[in-house]
């Protein structure tokens, strides 16, 4: 029966990962995997979700099903989060949202069902985009394709390329766009660049597929989810994937949400209706932890202040830790990296090569991808000099 059964290539983030563990160099530095350590180089259980968790376990409840669509506490403070309290689609009705098994859940349920409503459609990535989204589309039956978005040479983003490639793109053309915090270039839109490439995306009647795996990561949660609410103003039907995995560092318990916003009420009806079908074929309907955790934490005004509190930490903490390494590179005569605390996120495309990439891996067990990007978020004061000395000795 697996005669025929190839051995398939790792995943080249995770794979990464598996490396790093075997590696025996006591030195060794994981800026693979996109996960925020905090200073000691340990994943944080956030305060906000420690003390939910008690509150929890006091609570002891029964483990029933969920809804298909998930917890609707756990829904509606998602809403809220992602669209604003005061957002004309959710007061209109004509908004699905249901809880996912992180972003990648999220991208997989609305994937199936885009394949559903138009089989034929093309799936354009950013050049590059995070791996797993090629894949991702792949197996849903997509042809997919890119559109211009980083420019090496300029260290920032081809938008001229951008715009172009997206006016030549086909009626009902799936365009999945960071919403912050570009995963893996660290270079953003900005406002204005949003609004041109809105303008395009309803002019060629293309569909948007928002994801939006690093809210608060950038400028904070109002600030990266703007974006959004320019989406909703501009009259556009979009679809919409969030995840807490980075945000409140749940990133083993897969939450997420599934956002579409459909034309009205009756057709966010009928929508929800064929949503919950490839939910319910797939998994039925999501877990209950992840959910509650967050539910705990948004409706407590405390709980909330304190996770904003937290997730403001960790995003100042990154920006420290980006001037930290380009001022180790610029003390070692590396003055042309400056870009890396422009980047915004959890990841520095450094530039580097592919070859040098594997240098620093194997000579000085430091790991970020081939294609030159690294976890800056994994970053500490005890590995910085490290890194710093690699990167130099590897240019
Ligand atoms: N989308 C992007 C751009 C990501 O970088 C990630 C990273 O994990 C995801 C989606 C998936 O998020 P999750 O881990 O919640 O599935
Ligand atoms: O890009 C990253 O590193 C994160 C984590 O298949 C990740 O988004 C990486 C690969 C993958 C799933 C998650």
């Amino acid at each position: 029966l697996f005669d025929a059964v190839e051995l398939a290539p790792a995943d080249p983030i995770l794979g990464l990962t598996e490396a790093y563990n075997a590696d025996t160099n006591p030195n060794k530095v994981n800026l693979g995997v996109g996960v925020y350590l905090d200073e000691q180089g340990k994943l944080p259980l956030l305060e906000c979700v420690h003390i939910a968790e008690q509150r929890l376990a006091e609570a002891s409840k029964p483990k029933a099903y969920l809804p298909i669509d998930g917890m609707p506490a756990y829904r509606d403070a998602v809403r809220e989060l992602v669209f604003g309290a005061d957002s004309s689609a959710l007061a209109d009705k004509r908004v699905v949202t249901v809880e996912s098994l992180g972003g990648t859940g999220a991208l997989k349920v609305g994937a199936d069902l885009l394949k559903q409503m138009n089989p034929s459609a093309t799936v354009l990535l950013s050049d590059p985009s995070w791996e797993n989204h090629r894949a991702l589309f792949n197996r849903a039956g997509f042809r997919v394709d890119t559109y211009r978005y980083y420019d090496a040479e300029a260290k920032g983003i081809d938008f001229e390329g951008m715009l172009a490639d997206l006016r030549l793109a086909d009626a009902g053309t799936i365009v999945v766009l960071h919403a912050c915090c570009h995963n893996p270039t660290g270079y953003d839109l900005v406002a204005e660049q949003w609004d041109q490439v809105i303008e395009v995306l309803r002019e060629r009647n293309l569909v948007p597929f928002l994801d939006m795996a690093y809210q608060g990561f950038g400028f904070g949660l109002e600030r990266d989810g703007a974006v959004v609410g320019r989406f909703v103003e501009a009259g556009l039907e979009f679809f919409l994937s969030t995840s807490f995995s980075k945000s409140l560092s749940l990133y083993g318990e897969r939450i997420g949400s599934l956002s579409i916003v459909t034309a009205d009420e009756d057709a966010a009806k009928r929508t929800l209706s064929q949503v919950k079908i490839c939910i319910r074929t797939n998994y039925s309907n999501p877990a209950t932890h992840g959910a509650a955790i967050v539910a705990t934490v948004l409706a407590d005004p405390e709980l909330r202040a304190t996770w904003e509190r937290e997730l403001g930490g960790m995003r100042e903490r990154i920006k420290q830790l980006r001037t930290g390494l380009v001022q180790r590179l610029e003390a070692r005569g590396i003055t042309d990296m400056g870009f890396i605390a422009e980047q915004i996120g959890m990841f520095s495309y450094s530039g580097l090569t592919k070859a040098q990439m594997v240098e620093l891996r194997e000579k000085h067990g430091v790991y970020g991808t081939d294609t030159g990007r690294m976890c800056v978020a994994a970053l500490n004061d005890g590995n910085l000099d490290t890194v710093a000395d690699a990167i130099a000795a590897v240019r």
